[in-house]
């Protein structure tokens, strides 16, 4: 490459600005959206290629830091990034990294790879999408420092000090140009790092907000790593034994670890990872896992009698009842597949983790017998309870079977007969369900009452929750099904509005839903097809003007807007107190109304909610109950 001429390497450099300038120009390509999202993933990109110095067993220590402005700085304590020259661009290394696309870690360095392989599209986007970013190398005894503004070097790279140590710092303004909004959450980044934490043992993660009035820091680091991890999951469930187990594996350069703990509930929670992705749709690691399990336990069962030789096999979701779950593969050229990309496709991956699982586990049962029983007694149950449920299940089929134009008598259907344009409104209480069915446009909203409170399905087991009339009356309604069985390309609508009272007993009765359509109709959540109907808190009147407020704040703001002479404030307390057509203007109505969306896109921390707030545990509970407004995300339609 020496010989390149001097035109050629201009021709290289014009390459380059168009590589970032179609960054900017369709920046969604590379980080998803530039909705807040997309402004996060910036932080993830930076982090994620100082945890790859930290896993290369060169970094021990990142700090993330928030600043005044929403600037965001990066550091690590690792080799820092070279800044000899790369002989192909003729540029300091750190600058080539900086302002090439997939520049990252591709040369250089042995051991370096490109952690995510998702995210992993390297710092140079977030160069690219920042108003401007400054990096400082420390490295060789200097401190290098170079700045860029849009991607593009403002100056060549330069020395401004002496280091005693080695380090990257990199800090950067997100571009105005580019995002919708530019504010920083505290709590969205620390969810992250914690993670991260957990999925790279022993790496301090320090995450510090320097903003005026909102001034907090906090530090995350697991020694114990994904075994930490389980054990935070399981905090709030009794479990069936006190240690996680743990098993650990490496294979022509796939690292595999596991680590799985019981307990009592009947909820099933496996949590993968490549590359400190979450595999949200699985793939060969999860596979590789699943069938070790079901083999190491049938396998144990049988030969200390437990199971007889005229019973058959224990199925792999009976093993899995009450199984809280991480697994973590890091491999050097992962293929993501499936809809999201987060759906693990290389094959060697699965015999890889079958044996770690299978060896593993296997060692574990024959040394802690007392554990192994107590499993696979748990199993047995779980199994003998698949059975009643499909008995009640295939009862409830037939049902439906043989009357099969029935719905449920107290469902108010609409009349259009296409799901994409349905709501179905989840009414608490008759009288309110009387209401909206005289007030709702009958052409597309469904009208189903529900009475009393539902069963709280956190603390049953399948059949059981078949058996409760409000339940089996929604199933029917929805028309997809439960469960295993759900399929909601079958769902009858594509908007179901869950109406409660905006008091204790609404908001109960709205978490029982919430988790009942968690736990089992589960992609209903993930496609968004849930919603929480916002009716007002109050209506105020002034002379002959009438205003409906939703809440304190906007109460505050029309007080002071029209004075506090000649009101009448009336405040409601029950939807029922609406006639039908105020609550059709107020709550229904598509033209005026607010529907909160709830969107589930932190699987594991919503797991972690419902597990809290319908769990047995009351303390924590009682320290998270004031909202469940982080399951919601606010949306106008
Ligand atoms: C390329 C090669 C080497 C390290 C890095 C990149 C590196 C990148 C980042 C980004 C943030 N922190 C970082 N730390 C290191 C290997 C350098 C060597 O061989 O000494």
């Amino acid at each position: 490459m020496e010989e390149l001429t001097h035109q050629e390497y201009g021709a290289n450099q014009i390459q380059v600005l168009e590589g970032l300038e179609a960054v900017r120009r369709r920046p969604g390509m590379y980080i998803g959206s530039t909705s807040s999202k997309g402004l996060h993933h910036l932080v993830y990109e930076v982090v994620d290629n100082s945890i790859d110095e930290a896993l290369a067993g060169h970094c021990d220590s990142i700090k993330v830091i928030i600043h005044n402005g929403n600037t965001i700085t990066v550091e690590d304590n690792g080799r820092g990034i070279p800044v000899d020259i790369q002989p192909q661009m003729g540029r300091p290394a750190v600058e080539v990294v900086l302002t090439i696309l997939h520049a990252g870690g591709k040369f250089g360095g042995d051991g370096y790879k490109v952690s995510g392989g998702l995210h992993g599209v390297g710092v140079s986007v977030v160069n690219a999408l920042s108003e401007w970013l400054e990096v400082e190398v420390k490295r060789n005894g200097s401190v290098y420092h170079q700045r860029y503004e849009r991607g593009k070097p403002v100056k060549d790279l330069s020395v401004i000090g002496k280091a005693e140590n080695t380090g990257t710092k990199i800090s950067f303004k997100p571009d105005t140009e580019i995002f919708e909004e530019i504010v920083y959450e505290f709590g969205i980044l620390g969810q992250r790092l914690r993670e991260l934490s957990f999925l790279n043992r022993g790496v301090k993660i320090t995450l510090i907000d320097e903003r005026e009035g909102q001034e907090q820091e906090k530090v995350y680091q697991h020694e114990g790593g994904i075994i930490d991890f389980v054990k935070d999951l399981n905090k709030n469930k009794d479990v069936l034994h006190p240690k996680p187990v743990y098993f650990s594996g490496e294979k022509d350069d796939v690292e595999a670890e596991v680590s799985l703990q019981y307990n009592d509930s009947y909820s099933e929670n496996i949590f993968s990872f490549c590359n400190n992705i979450n595999t949200q749709e699985g793939g060969t690691h999860e596979a590789g896992f699943k069938t070790a399990m079901t083999r190491v336990i049938n396998d144990y069962a049988r030969k200390h009698n437990i199971l007889k030789e005229n019973e058959s096999n224990l199925s792999g979701e009976d093993i899995r009842e009450g199984m809280t779950c991480i697994i973590s593969v890091k491999v050097k050229e992962p293929q993501f597949e499936g809809q999201t990309k987060t759906k693990l496709g290389n094959s060697e991956v699965r015999g890889i983790v079958d044996a770690v699982v299978f060896e593993g586990m296997g060692t574990f049962l024959e040394e802690n017998p007392s554990v192994g029983k107590k499993i696979i007694e748990k199993s047995v149950n779980a199994a003998r309870a698949r059975e009643a449920a499909r008995k009640a299940r295939e009862l409830t089929r037939r049902k439906s079977a043989l009357e099969s134009t029935t719905l449920p008598g107290k469902l108010a259907d609409c009349s259009v007969n296409d799901p994409a344009m349905s709501e179905l409104y989840l009414v608490e209480g008759d009288s309110a369900g009387g209401s909206a069915k005289q007030g709702r446009d009958r052409r597309f909203q469904a009208i189903l009452p529900l009475r009393g409170k539902i069963l709280n399905v956190e603390k049953s087991r399948l059949d059981k929750v078949l058996g409760n009339e409000e339940i089996r009356t929604m199933i029917t309604a929805m028309g997809a099904g439960i469960s295993d069985d759900f399929d909601i390309s079958k769902a009858r609508y594509h908007k179901l509005i869950i109406m409660t009272d905006a008091d204790v007993d609404g908001a109960h009765i709205r978490t029982l839903l919430l988790t009942f359509f968690y736990r089992y109709m589960k992609p209903l959540v993930e496609n968004g097809y849930v919603y929480i109907a916002q009716p007002p808190l109050y209506l105020v009147k002034k002379n002959k003007q009438e205003h409906y407020i939703y809440n304190d704040n906007e109460l505050e703001k029309l007080l002071n807007q029209i004075g506090r002479e000649g009101l009448n404030i009336q405040r409601y307390k029950g939807l029922g107190e609406m006639n039908p057509d105020q609550l059709w203007d107020t709550t229904m109505n598509p033209e005026n109304r607010t529907i909160l969306q709830v969107s589930l896109e932190d699987v594991i921390q919503a797991d972690e909610i419902f597990t809290m707030l319908m769990g047995d545990k009351v303390e924590p509970r009682r320290e998270f109950i004031e909202s469940n407004a982080k399951l919601v995300r606010n949306l106008d339609v």
